[in-house]
């Protein structure tokens, strides 16, 4: 469909000739808070004015491949084209307006990009989702958001049709398949037939853009709503010399699509950098398959779930010297120094470690080049200010545990969450004092580098997912065997933490074959919730430790776990 290319409208992008080209403009600092701000025309339209000057080089911005041998490579100029085009279906055949909320549950397949920069362009919030999502976790997400679009497969648009009357405020449903599906708008063909003309929404850098959903110790997950300032955070000077990307970098993050760590890693660092965002459509995840990937593409840097490199360590291959690699990052969950050397033995590279939360982005990290400290998850990337808080947001002196907090008075910073989105008492609940405490235990020692030492309430994370315990509790609740539960973290050499479930049965049950009875509850989990969070560890108990109010003591089980008792 990219036969012309004349519909596009550069924006004056004064902002990213400032940094973006050249050695940089000493005023332009972490600081800076320009009022507009849009990824969109001042990122992409960039490189794509670049790519048009012969100012950047042939690489590709966006490399797809899948396992069937379909390849494709989009340039900046045919990502601004084809988004332009999406912006146009969004707006004028979807009549999807600024504001409108837009649920994005699609895999690694191109046209998740097309769709998330087009809704940049026209002020469209879109929520990515995971595709492992089920039908309740649709509703959940539809209802609380009240999206008026949703774009999916043809595998989830069954799904979506049967919620129509739960949910009747879609109004308009997208299709991103080959095959045609009643009641769908065919994505595919629409973005052939519409004009690439379209001209960028001047949005606040401030304004919404982004809402991700995340799990806390209680109740459902909490939309975490972004601004256009979480991609403008990826412009400012200590994220660039944080991963210090070139153009002819190839980028390749597997994270689900659904997660920030994806928006982070697959669009907005490598492409502000004007670098090629490699993607692998894996439907699986296989290790063997990732190690073939990084032997097979010329990826040049790496950032995946620090069980990614686990898993691909444990396949023990006769060589991990993968040829074009040269810089490997990790966050998400915990990494172990043991690890962190191990890779390095194997590849010959050292394993970065950052940290962040749907809630932060990019919170801190070792920047490329700097000393790595074993174990550490590296130093506060400006604008933040992160410091070791107590509980009532005094800062801790060096070397001692506390909350790792970040700074958000007087002004909150560039890149941190705007708020949960509807719900001012949990965005409260999260404010200490002067900062916002992100629920993680931490330390600092005195040259700044910051030590993660594990959750300060009962949210698991496994393999770099967060879990809210309640909601595997829920879905257990739902199996007539389970009298109550109580579910935890619990230690794993490969994923680091694993969903592990105290069952209580009910008395028509206790006789069940115990084995027979964890798969046939596991398997119930994932059918009810996405599979992600199905308990790995199932243990059946006559009764649950409680306070006197009734109240479950997780903690008593979960220090059980990790040896503590
Ligand atoms: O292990 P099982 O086979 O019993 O079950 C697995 C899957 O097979 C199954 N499943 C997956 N898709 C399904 C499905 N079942 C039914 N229908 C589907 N559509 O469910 C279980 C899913 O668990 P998993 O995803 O943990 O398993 P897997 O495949 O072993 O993947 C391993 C990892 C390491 C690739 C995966 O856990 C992963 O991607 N982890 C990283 C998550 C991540 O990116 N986190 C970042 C969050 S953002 C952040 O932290 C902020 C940083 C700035």
């Amino acid at each position: 469909i990219l036969k012309s290319f004349h519909g596009f409208h550069p924006a004056p992008q004064r902002l990213c000739r400032r940094f973006l080209s050249g050695p940089g403009d000493p005023s332009w600092n972490d600081y800076v808070r320009p009022k507009e701000f849009n990824f969109a025309s001042d990122v992409v339209d960039y490189w794509a004015q670049m790519e048009m000057e012969g100012k950047r080089g042939p690489n590709p911005a966006l490399w797809w491949v899948n396992n069937q041998g379909d390849e494709l490579k989009w340039s900046f100029r045919e990502i601004t084209e084809l988004t332009c085009r999406t912006a146009n279906v969004l707006t004028q055949t979807c009549g999807l307006q600024e504001g409108d909320y837009l649920a994005l549950i699609l895999p690694r397949v191109p046209e998740w990009w097309l769709v998330a920069i087009g809704c940049i362009r026209t002020g469209i919030i879109f929520m990515p989702g995971t595709i492992q999502m089920t039908t309740k976790d649709i509703l959940y997400r539809l209802q609380v958001s009240k999206a008026k679009g949703i774009v999916t497969t043809d595998t989830l648009a069954p799904v979506v049709d049967s919620l129509a009357s739960e949910y009747p405020g879609l109004k308009t449903k997208l299709l991103v398949s080959d095959q045609s599906c009643k009641g769908w708008l065919d994505f595919r063909s629409l973005i052939k037939s519409a004009s690439p003309d379209h001209v960028c929404i001047k949005s606040k850098t401030l304004d919404p853009m982004a809402v991700f959903f995340t799990s806390g110790t209680s109740g459902l997950p909490k939309m975490t709503k972004h601004s256009h300032g979480l991609a403008l955070r990826s412009v400012l000077p200590s994220c660039r010399k944080f991963l210090k990307l070139k153009t002819s970098d190839v980028f390749w993050c597997p994270s689900d699509t659904g997660w920030i760590m994806s928006m982070v890693g697959s669009l907005l660092e490598p492409w502000t950098a004007g670098s090629t965002v490699f993607v692998h459509h894996l439907t699986q995840f296989d290790p063997k398959d990732m190690i073939q990937t990084l032997f097979k593409y010329p990826i040049t840097y790496f950032l995946a779930a620090p069980s990614v490199f686990r898993m691909i360590l444990q396949q023990n291959p006769t060589s991990l010297r993968f040829p074009t690699l040269e810089h490997c990052c990790t966050g998400g969950e915990a990494l172990l120094p043991e690890e962190q050397e191990q890779w390095r033995k194997q590849t010959g590279i050292l394993l970065y470690q950052a940290y962040g939360q749907s809630e932060t982005g990019v919170t801190c990290g070792i920047f490329r080049g700097m000393k790595i400290k074993p174990g550490s998850m590296g130093k506060a990337i400006p604008p933040f200010d992160i410091q070791i808080i107590d509980d009532k947001g005094n800062i801790l002196p060096p070397d001692t545990e506390g909350n790792l907090g970040i700074r958000i008075k007087p002004v909150k910073p560039l890149g941190l969450f705007m708020c949960y989105e509807n719900d001012p008492v949990k965005t409260a609940e999260v404010e200490c004092g002067d900062f916002y405490n992100t629920g993680d235990r931490a330390t600092i020692d005195a040259e700044g580098y910051f030590f993660f030492l594990g959750r300060a309430d009962d949210v698991i994370n496994a393999s770099g997912y967060r879990i809210g315990p309640s909601e595997v509790e829920n879905a257990l609740a739902e199996h007539p065997a389970v009298a109550e539960s109580a579910v935890v973290r619990s230690p794993d050499p490969i994923r680091g933490e694993v969903v592990k479930a105290f069952i209580v049965l009910t008395p028509k049950f206790l006789s069940h074959d115990r084995d027979q009875l964890t798969k046939e509850l596991q398997q119930h989990v994932k059918s009810v919730t996405a599979p992600y969070k199905y308990p790995r560890k199932v243990e059946f108990v006559p009764e649950l430790p409680k306070t006197i109010t009734g109240k479950i003591k997780r903690s008593e089980l979960r220090k059980k776990e990790f040896g503590q008792m």
